[in-house]
């Protein structure tokens, strides 16, 4: 590429980020003028705007591409000259795998590609970023942390560590939460903060009216940063519920962060194991358990949980 082309490509850059307002003209507000100096241009990418924006071209080249997140292109047949075009339709929407993505040679084209990489994007965004505090306020979920200290990189490395209840954690729910209770009710970020803030608002309130119309106690629930599964055996010993509920966030899939689970055991002690649990997976709008179904469901459980004094492997044998 010559410096002519270069120039261009930078020059179109430019007028587009001013016009969309994400970079200021000097001296003027206005939108942008017909040429721009690219060597008074300094960038981070912080300013550039996140939203889908149509395709450009300057000097005849193409320096910006739709958001190939939205359905018509993630959903788009791309095998050229397919001998049955419906057939290729009608099998794309028959399922979310990646099918009739054609190819370019051996590889993938490159809208598959970015696609892809679009959607991983998302996957890394709810696996490492923490749940919006807001919603815990809405719910009066105070925060304790496991033993995890070095942030989202050793909860990845360490699930043992996971399972464990910080001191000061155990401290602080000694202090704040009522004892001996039916059904314990706790939030775990796990794998996925997309997963909670996408279903709490909507399960939280049917698991609680759902426990209390039972004529159950509920406990004070609360939310648990770096959690696994495992960290039920803590909760269990130290606030001794018949019943803890642990909403927690599944490992996200590619472009698929907002499924939720619901791990359920009766009265965990140290040494449970996942044979001593139930879950409810997969729940979320739209494809997954509805989170206002999952909600009863998880109740319904747990009243079973409570008549047969059992939980996992056990509560499938005794009933
Ligand atoms: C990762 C995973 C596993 C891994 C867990 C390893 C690990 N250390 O992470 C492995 C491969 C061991 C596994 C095994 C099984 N799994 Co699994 N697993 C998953 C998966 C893909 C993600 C779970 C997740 O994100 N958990 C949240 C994170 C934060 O939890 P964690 O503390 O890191 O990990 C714990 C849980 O994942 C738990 N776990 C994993 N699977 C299961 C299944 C059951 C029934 C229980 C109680 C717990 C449990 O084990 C981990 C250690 O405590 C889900 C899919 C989904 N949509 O949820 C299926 C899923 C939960 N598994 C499922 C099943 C059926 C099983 C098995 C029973 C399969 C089998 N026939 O052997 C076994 C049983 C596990 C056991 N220990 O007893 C089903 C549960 C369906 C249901 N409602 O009962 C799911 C939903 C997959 C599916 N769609 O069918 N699993």
């Amino acid at each position: 590429m010559d410096d002519t082309q270069l120039a261009a490509i930078v020059d179109a850059i430019v007028r587009e980020l001013k016009a969309s307002g994400a970079v200021k003209s000097a001296g003027s507000d206005s939108a942008a003028p017909a040429s721009v100096s690219s060597a008074s241009f300094s960038t981070s990418a912080s300013v550039v705007p996140v939203q889908a924006r149509v395709a450009t071209s300057a000097a005849g080249l193409t320096i910006d591409l739709p958001d190939p997140t939205l359905d018509q292109f993630r959903y788009m047949p791309r095998v050229k000259n397919p001998k049955d075009p419906n057939g290729v339709k009608a099998l794309i929407e028959s399922t979310t795998a990646r099918i009739g993505v054609g190819r370019a040679g051996p590889r993938y084209n490159t809208a598959s590609l970015l696609l892809f990489q679009g959607d991983h994007a998302v996957t890394q965004d709810a696996l490492y970023r923490d749940v919006d505090q807001n919603l815990l306020n809405e719910f009066n979920l105070f925060t304790v942390q496991t033993k995890i200290t070095g942030g989202k990189q050793e909860y990845l490395l360490r699930p043992d560590l996971g399972r464990s209840l910080s001191d000061d954690a155990k401290r602080t729910i000694n202090e704040k939460c009522q004892k001996n209770v039916n059904v314990q009710l706790c939030v775990g970020d796990g794998l996925s903060a997309a997963a909670i803030e996408a279903n709490l608002r909507q399960i939280f309130p049917v698991i609680k009216q759902g426990v209390q119309q039972a004529g159950l106690t509920f406990g004070t629930p609360f939310f648990i940063k770096y959690a696994r599964v495992g960290v039920m055996n803590d909760i269990g010993e130290l606030i001794k519920p018949d019943v803890v509920i642990l909403l927690i966030g599944e490992r996200p899939g590619l472009g698929r962060a907002e499924s939720m689970s619901a791990y359920m055991g009766y009265k965990p002690k140290y040494g449970d194991t996942d044979a001593d649990r139930d879950v409810v997976c997969n729940i979320f709008e739209n494809g997954g358990t509805n989170p206002l179904e999952g909600g009863a469901f998880v109740v319904q459980i747990a009243q079973k949980m409570r008549k047969h004094q059992a939980s996992g492997v056990k509560l499938k044998t005794a009933s």
